[in-house]
């Protein structure tokens, strides 16, 4: 259908427009840009008005109907015989008669509602046709290849220089001649047209049976009157007005959408922070553990010394005179002083460490969520933790395992001691009855060297055990001690997380609600875009025919 590829982008720039228009009112647009849009969707609406004259039976009505691809005018509306006939879109058909030479046909012909055609017979006055030429965007003055522009230049010659500069020749019913002569007389026409006028007019060549005559005509239609540069330039401005408005539009939540972005990313930062932070914690925590392993193990060598001290390996075969109680006590205590000592002192450098880290990050967040400046950063409930560490620490019990190797060192001590002083009596008594052995008396030596040499091997075994189970007390306590240190940590940081965490959320919801509007708007963006490329690639297409 003439016209297509226009009306087509036409739509599509009128789908744009009111789309766009919707949005800019969602979007609290200024009035100015709304207006604009309205202004341009107003400057949408145009018809075309093409004029057929010419002598009678020249094919004025069959040329409109061949154009149109519709039977619409001449022998269908034999009201309009001898009347200028104007045709114009009505759902229902209905005749209007404008005056004694003019009707008007209400037509419920969908191509009405972008042409206006008019049929004007020959002889009427060129006043009364006048009037309908002057909206006219092209008027064609059909003659009969057959019989030539009969009578056609007194009429012509009376119309207007701006009528003329939309006429156009079409020599009709070529198929009535042969081409030689069609082109003969379309040689005859423009010599006439130019010494009756003084102008030159395009002149076509066609009729029904001639196809490429037709094609051409409806091209250089499109090409010049429809999709003239005018319109394409009024349709580059209105794409232009829309464009301007999208940017505008647009630049409110997409300015938005960049804030909320930047807080994201702020927030991620912060999360990573405190995260960092809570490890450090965690290190500092494990650090802790292994300050209190290695002071264990001071107590443990002090703890041996003493044992040294207070156990000769005579002790153990005179076994009253060792005490394990009184050495286990003394032990005791001092261990335990020293962990409640140790014990206050970590958790005092954790708990300071821990304000510090988190008055650090509070100010961060503060920065970031002025909202957060209520928020309290918690307390580290070092007191509290203190008294359960302490609680979980329990005796040592080294009175017990003391007295246990004591005794087992003793009792393993107790024959040889005995075979000792048995050899010892019998070297003895051997001598004083006046045969006095010398191999006697060496093996009872070798006996009382290899006992106390057991002594002192079976008091260092004595020391060994205290030793290992020291270790092993010390080793399963601080195990008791991990959880509870590691669980205060986690529970202080859970305590500052939901803030960070709410927010988030909420900044993830609000991000949610530009997402549709920036949405559509990309897509009519596309939209203009894309009749922005058609409309440049119109032009080229029409450059290069
Ligand atoms: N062979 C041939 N005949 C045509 C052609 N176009 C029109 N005719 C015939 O020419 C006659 C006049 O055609 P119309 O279209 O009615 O001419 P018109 O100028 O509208 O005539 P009026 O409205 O009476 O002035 C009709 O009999 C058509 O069938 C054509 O291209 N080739
Ligand atoms: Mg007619």
């Amino acid at each position: 259908m003439l016209g297509d590829a226009y009306f087509q982008l036409r739509a599509q720039v009128g789908t744009g427009l009111f789309s766009l228009l919707r949005l800019a009112a969602e979007a609290g647009s200024p009035e100015s840009t709304q207006a604009a849009l309205r202004a341009a969707q107003a400057g949408l609406r145009d018809y075309f008005t093409f004029a057929a004259l010419g002598p009678g039976g020249s094919g004025k009505s069959t040329l409109l109907n061949t154009l149109f691809e519709r039977d619409f005018c001449g022998a269908p509306e034999p009201a309009a015989v001898g009347k200028i006939a104007v045709f114009r879109y009505a759902d229902q058909a209905r005749d209007d008669v404008f005056s004694d030479d003019a009707i008007v046909l209400y037509r419920p012909h969908i191509f009405l509602r972008d042409f206006t055609p008019v049929e004007v017979p020959a002889g009427i006055p060129v006043e009364a046709v006048n009037p309908h030429l002057t909206e006219a965007d092209l008027i064609f003055y059909v003659v009969s290849a057959a019989t030539g522009p009969v009578d056609a230049w007194p009429f012509l010659s009376r119309l207007g220089r701006d009528v003329l500069k939309r006429l156009v020749f079409v020599v009709w019913q070529s198929d009535r001649v042969s081409s030689e002569e069609g082109a003969n007389s379309v040689k005859r026409l423009r010599q006439a047209m130019l010494k009756n006028l003084g102008h030159a007019s395009p002149i076509f060549i066609g009729s029904t049976a001639d196809r490429a005559g037709r094609e051409k005509l409806t091209r250089w239609i499109e090409g010049e009157v429809i999709f003239s540069a005018p319109r394409r330039g009024r349709l580059r401005e209105i794409d232009e007005v829309a464009r301007a408005a999208l940017r505008e539009i647009v630049n409110k939540p997409r300015a938005e959408r960049q804030a909320l972005e930047r807080k994201r990313e702020q927030v991620r930062g912060l999360r990573e922070d405190l995260a960092e932070r809570e490890e450090q914690s965690e290190r500092q925590v494990a650090g802790a553990l292994w300050t209190l392993a290695q002071s264990s193990d001071g107590l443990r060598r002090r703890g041996e010394d003493l044992l040294r001290e207070h156990l000769g390996p005579l002790d153990l075969l005179w076994k009253r005179a060792f005490s394990p109680r009184d050495l286990a006590q003394e032990i005791e205590a001092q261990a335990r002083a020293s962990l409640a000592v140790q014990l206050h002192d970590q958790l005092a450098v954790l708990e300071a460490d821990l304000q510090a880290s988190t008055a650090e990050y509070f100010h961060e967040l503060r920065e970031v969520l002025p909202e957060a400046a209520a928020v309290k950063p918690p307390v580290f409930p070092r007191a509290s933790l203190e008294e359960v560490l302490v609680a979980l620490v329990t005796p040592l019990e080294v009175s017990r395992v003391l007295l246990e190797a004591f005794s087992a060192a003793v009792r393993t001590l107790q024959l040889p001691m005995f075979a000792a002083v048995g050899a010892l009596a019998v070297a003895l008594g051997a001598a004083l009855a006046g045969r006095f052995s010398g191999v006697l008396l060496g093996l009872a030596g070798a006996i009382v060297v290899f006992v106390l040499l057991l002594a002192f091997l079976l008091r260092q075994n004595v020391v060994a055990v205290f030793g290992r189970y020291f270790t092993e007390n010390r080793a399963s306590l601080l195990g008791t001690l991990d959880p509870h240190l590691r669980s205060a940590v986690e529970h202080f940081y859970a305590g500052i997380a939901p803030t960070l965490e709410d927010r988030a959320g909420q900044l993830a919801d609000e991000g949610q609600r530009h997402e549709p509007l920036l949405a559509r708007l990309q897509q009519i963006e596309e939209t203009f875009s894309r009749i922005d490329e058609d409309l440049r690639t119109g032009l080229s297409r029409t450059e290069e025919s």
